[in-house]
């Protein structure tokens, strides 16, 4: 049996870190999960849900604090090091652009430095983002499109990304990069609109709310589950040579549409009305306005997303999605269901 290598996940307490958690102790392997701050039950929601908090050591981890990361990184001795930790709201990122870079930006490198200097040949995954690809210019993107971020996010993962590529030309060291599009699950977070969207409909299904409001609701994103991500980003180390992988179904789908999905899948018939600011969705049973559109959740620039194009994961690492578009809203509906039901 193959002894087990150290997988340090920064960011282990939000979506993508847990499931990598889970799939990184599936195939045996030690895990450690860097955090900021004390674990609570509030805050470890994700993997007491997939039932693995027990089996992770935790280190104090804060990307702001590079000597947190030098001590986290020499305590453990990490074989792999997958860097998820970042502020990930592109909405959030208008407000706090500084920190936003400074945990995004500054922080990967501080990540990339210590696996360069610490003599170890440890391997590092960067969470990178189709932020990066702002203003579309190629029909179908790819690892070789011309990257133009125009939100303080994107800008700052797109900086992360071109240091990773640093990394390895100048010190070769390895890092690999996921250029990641949207990806979701019941673990989302609640301040994302699939989760906001499948979580507020669960609730005027059950007579909680009677009704939310949505911003750009034209916005289309490609939406895909996040456990299909973390298979193709553990095998992305396992490659001898650092690469960048796009990630995604190279479908888009509109925030109305996806409104659609949850729907049906709480068996609410849903017509809309009106349009901009004034579009309203019927909830036709009921004639209630249970979806309607507030202008606080508009974006200053909200870019719309390109196709994605993902011949390079699928031949290089012979991946291949498992979850459609519609399982995933199933399951986050289900999910909602089952927290939000009486007992
Ligand atoms: P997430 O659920 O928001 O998790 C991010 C984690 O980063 C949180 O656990 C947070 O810790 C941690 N974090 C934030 N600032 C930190 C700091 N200064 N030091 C240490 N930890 C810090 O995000 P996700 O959806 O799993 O995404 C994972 C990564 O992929 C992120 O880098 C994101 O930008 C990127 N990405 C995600 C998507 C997507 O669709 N999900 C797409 C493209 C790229 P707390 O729990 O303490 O807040
Ligand atoms: O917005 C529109 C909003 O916040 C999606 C992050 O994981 O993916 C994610 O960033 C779209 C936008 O994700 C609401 O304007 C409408 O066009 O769910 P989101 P995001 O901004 O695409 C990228 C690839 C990342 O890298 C990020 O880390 O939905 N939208 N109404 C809304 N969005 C939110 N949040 N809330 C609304 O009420």
């Amino acid at each position: 049996m193959k002894t087990p290598r150290t997988v340090l996940i920064t960011g282990i307490l939000g979506q993508d870190g847990s499931y990598l958690a889970d799939h990184a102790l599936r195939l045996g392997q030690r895990v450690v999960g860097g955090i900021r701050g004390e674990l609570s039950a509030e805050r470890s929601w994700r993997l007491d849900h997939l039932g693995i908090t027990r089996h992770i050591e935790f280190v104090p981890l804060d990307l702001l604090n590079a000597a947190s990361i030098d001590h986290a990184i020499e305590s453990t001795r990490p074989d792999l090091i997958f860097n998820f930790a970042a502020q990930s709201s592109v909405g959030d990122s208008f407000n706090t652009p500084i920190a936003t870079a400074e945990a995004g930006g500054i922080g990967a490198v501080r990540i990339f430095e210590k696996a360069r200097t610490s003599g170890n040949k440890i391997r590092v995954f960067q969470a990178s983002s189709s932020e990066i690809f702002g203003d579309i210019t190629d029909s179908q993107h790819s690892e070789e499109s011309f990257f133009n971020p125009k939100t303080p996010y994107g800008a700052t993962k797109l900086f992360a990304h071109i240091m990773a590529e640093a990394y390895r030309a100048s010190y070769g060291t390895h890092v690999s990069t996921g250029i990641l599009f949207n990806h979701e699950s019941p673990l989302r977070g609640i301040n994302f609109v699939t989760r906001k969207i499948t979580n507020s409909l669960t609730k005027v299904k059950l007579g909680l709310i009677e009704g939310f409001s949505l911003g750009n609701l034209d916005a289309r994103r490609d939406w895909s589950h996040a456990k299909d991500f973390v298979t193709a980003i553990w095998d992305m180390l396992a490659l001898d040579t650092p690469d960048n992988f796009v990630l995604a179904s190279g479908k888009l789908t509109s925030v109305r549409e996806f409104v659609d999905l949850a729907a049906q899948a709480l068996d609410i018939e849903l017509s809309w009305e009106g349009s901009g600011q004034h579009e309203r969705g019927i909830d036709r049973r009921t004639g209630r306005a249970v979806v309607t559109v507030n202008p606080e959740f508009y974006r200053p620039y909200d870019p719309a997303q390109p196709l994605a194009d993902i011949r390079k994961a699928q031949r290089v690492l012979g991946w291949q999605p498992q979850h459609s578009l519609q399982s995933l809203v199933d399951e986050m509906v289900q999910f909602e269901l089952k927290q939000l039901s009486p007992q």
